[in-house]
C-alpha cells in the first residue's frame, strides 16, 4: 500500500474518531448513562487504526478487543450503531445486555471480543482455518493485551496458526500493565514478539504510537499471509493512559510513566506531523477537530432519545428454546 496524502488524512480522521468517541464515553460514564464499564482507549489510536488499516475491509475479517474502538471505525462501522451498543439502547447489537463491543456484525466483518482473554485467536485462527480450507485467502486479524498474552490458549492458537500456515495477524498492545499488573509481573522475555520465533512465525515489536509505522508493519504481515507464508505477531508498545476501565483510579501507575507517555500522544504528534508537512494546515485540522466532535454529540443526542430495549429481550440467547 501506497502511503498517499488522502491515506493520511483518512488515518487521522479515523483516530480522531476513536479519540473522541472515547472522551464522549468518559463523560457519559460520569453521567451514569453508560452501560456496564468503560474501557478507555486513549493512548490506542494509532494502534487500532493502523492496523485495521492494512486490511481489506471487503475480503478480511476483523476480531477487535475491548480497546480497540478505531479498528470498529476502520472496518466502516458507523458511530450511531456503537454509541446505541454502549449505551445498552434500543437498536443495540446486543439487545442491550451488554455495552463494551462483544457483538457481531457479520456484514461489516466485525466479530467483536469473546471476553475471556485468549479465547478468540483460536475463533480468527477458526475462521482463516475455514476459508483456507475452501480456498479462499481472509485474513484474519485479531489483539490481545500484554496480560492476556500469558494465558494457554494463545499459545495453543498460535502454535496451530503456524503449523497450519493461516493467514492470521495478532496484534499484541503492550500497554505496560494488565489492569494492576506491570510487565515486570507478567513476562521474563524481553520483548512479547521475542516468543514468535518459538512458533515459527513472523513477529516484531514496534512503537505502537506511530500509526504510519503499524500501518506499515502490517501491510507487510497481510502480504506475507496473502502470499501463504503464515502467520505474523506484532507487537505494539503503548501505554494504558486510563486505569483499567473508569471505576478503577490507577494510583498504582507511577505518574512519570504518564507524564512521559503523555508526550507520545499518538494523535497529537500526528498531527503536528500532518501539519509539519502540510498535508493539512492548523486550521483545516481545527475543523476536522470540531467536525468529529459535533458528529459524535449529535449521535449522543440520537442515542438518548431512544428508548431501553424490552426486558423480555435480556432472556434471547440464553435458555435453548423449542
Ligand atoms: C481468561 C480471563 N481472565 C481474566 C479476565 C478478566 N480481565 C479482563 S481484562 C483483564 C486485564 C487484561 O490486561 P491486558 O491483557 O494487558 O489488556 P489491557 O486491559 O491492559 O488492554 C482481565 C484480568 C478475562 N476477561 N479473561
Ligand atoms: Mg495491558
Amino acid at each position: 500500500m501506497k502511503l498517499t496524502n488522502d491515506i493520511r488524512r483518512q488515518l487521522l480522521q479515523n483516530m480522531l474518531m476513536a479519540r473522541e468517541f472515547d472522551n464522549a464515553m468518559l463523560r457519559l460514564y460520569r453521567q451514569g448513562k453508560a452501560f456496564g464499564g468503560v474501557y478507555s482507549q486513549l493512548g490506542n489510536e494509532a494502534t487500532s487504526v493502523g492496523s485495521a488499516y492494512a486490511l481489506d475491509t471487503k475480503r478480511d475479517v476483523l476480531f477487535p478487543m475491548h480497546r480497540n474502538i478505531g479498528s470498529h471505525f476502520v472496518f466502516g462501522q458507523d458511530v450511531d450503531t456503537l454509541m446505541i451498543n454502549h449505551l445498552a439502547r434500543q437498536g443495540s447489537q446486543m439487545r442491550g445486555t451488554d455495552g463494551t463491543g462483544h457483538y457481531a456484525d457479520p456484514a461489516k466483518r466485525i466479530y467483536g471480543n469473546v471476553s475471556h482473554l485468549g479465547a478468540m485467536i483460536p475463533v480468527a485462527a477458526g475462521f482463516s482455518m475455514a476459508d483456507q480450507l475452501r480456498g479462499v485467502t481472509t485474513v484474519s486479524m485479531t489483539y490481545i493485551g500484554d496480560g492476556g498474552s500469558q494465558v494457554g490458549e494463545v499459545h495453543e492458537a498460535l502454535n496451530f496458526a503456524a503449523v497450519r500456515k493461516l493467514p492470521l495477524i495478532l496484534i499484541i498492545e503492550n500497554n505496560q500493565y494488565a489492569y494492576s499488573t506491570p510487565n515486570s509481573m507478567e513476562f521474563a522475555c524481553e520483548n512479547l514478539s521475542d516468543r514468535a520465533k518459538g512458533y515459527g512465525m513472523a513477529g516484531e515489536t514496534i512503537d505502537g504510537t506511530d500509526v504510519e509505522l503499524v500501518l506499515k508493519t502490517c501491510t507487510e504481515a497481510v502480504e506475507r499471509a496473502r502470499r501463504g507464508e503464515g502467520p505474523t505477531m506484532v507487537e505494539c508498545v503503548t501505554m494504558r493512559m486510563r486505569g483499567h476501565a473508569e471505576h478503577d483510579d490507577f494510583s498504582y501507575v507511577p505518574k512519570v510513566l504518564l507524564e512521559e507517555w503523555k508526550r507520545k500522544d499518538p494523535v497529537e504528534n500526528y498531527i503536528s506531523k500532518i501539519v509539519k508537512a502540510k498535508i493539512m494546515s492548523a486550521d483545516e485540522i481545527t475543523t476536522l477537530r470540531e467536525k468529529t466532535l459535533s458528529d459524535m454529540i449529535a449521535a449522543i443526542d440520537r442515542t438518548l432519545e431512544l428508548p431501553y430495549p424490552e426486558a423480555e429481550e435480556g432472556f434471547k440467547n440464553v435458555f435453548i428454546e423449542d
